[in-house]
């Protein structure tokens, strides 16, 4: 059984990024064997160092879903095609940011101004603006297939921008803050598919899952996985997602998360 799911504002504090609820539950699930998989707009280093704060090793979803990242061995490579960077296996589904970039620029002069992408900004301004320290800034900033985009626009000028982002094969999804652009053949979902279709060919299972999330650019995400789970996000109230499916959890991020776990434990009855 896998748990697939998002980071900021459903497994971590929207505003101060704190794991500190959650632990205790992820470290208890993975020794009853479940997978933990982090599906987030997080770049690999970020997720990498959450794994550490939480003391866990575990494959993840990287930038939106432009990759399934996993550790050593954890894919047969026999039945598995991946790309090994530092002794982790890679499923590649997005493309290399450089191009990501090149085709941002694209759109900007066609807009006229530029979308303020993290990449490009001083390290301590990713700071200031998102609230993360340096260290966590500057991992923000090393994105491998996404730009993070912080021009503070209204919602009918993203929305105008669409059709150029389609044109040059992007997509600009909306997160918990800011706006990502990754390829448009990218998402949680596509990821998470892909996943299940590797898990399958390899152990011959039909994997089961669960998933949470908190805010719109999880659809994708609640859309794919068995056992769909909504969080609240801070001002008490569930995105607006689409799906019959979907349990609404009664709380706010990881306290809503924290619930899921304890029903999976067995410490309060499933509803
Ligand atoms: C971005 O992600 C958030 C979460 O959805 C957002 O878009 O608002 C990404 O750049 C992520 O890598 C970064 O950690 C986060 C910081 O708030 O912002
Ligand atoms: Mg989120
Ligand atoms: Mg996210």
């Amino acid at each position: 059984t896998a748990i697939f799911t998002d980071l900021d504002g459903t497994l971590i504090d929207f505003n101060d990024y704190s794991s500190e609820l959650a632990r205790p539950y992820v470290q208890r699930l993975i020794e009853l064997g479940y997978l933990v998989v982090f599906c987030s707009s997080k770049t690999f280093q970020e997720q990498r160092v959450l794994q550490e704060e939480l003391g866990i090793e575990m494959p993840c979803i990287v930038e939106n879903g432009s990759a399934i990242i996993a550790p050593p061995g954890f894919w047969d490579e026999s039945i598995t095609p991946v790309r090994i960077v530092n002794g982790w296996q890679r499923v590649e589904l997005g493309k290399p940011a450089a191009e990501i970039r090149q085709r941002l620029a694209r759109v900007e002069s066609k807009f006229g101004e530029s979308l303020l992408g993290f990449s490009r900004m001083m390290t301590e301004d990713v700071a200031s603006i998102t609230g993360l320290d340096i260290g966590s800034a500057r991992r923000a900033q090393e994105r491998e297939y996404s730009e993070t985009l912080s021009a503070k626009l209204p919602q009918d000028v993203w929305e105008s921008l669409d059709s150029a982002f389609e044109y040059e094969g992007l997509k600009c999804l909306p997160g918990g803050r800011f706006h990502t652009v990754i390829d448009s053949s990218a998402d949680k979902g596509a990821a998470i598919r892909k996943f299940a279709e590797l898990w399958k060919a390899q152990s011959s299972e039909t994997l089961v899952s669960f998933g949470l999330g908190d805010s719109e650019n999880d659809q994708e995400l609640l859309e794919n996985v068995d056992w769909p789970h909504l969080v609240k996000r801070p001002n008490g109230s569930w995105a607006g997602i689409d799906g019959r499916r979907i349990e609404r959890v009664n709380g706010v991020g990881p306290r809503g998360w924290v619930k899921v776990a304890k029903q999976l434990l067995g410490e309060t009855p499933a509803k």
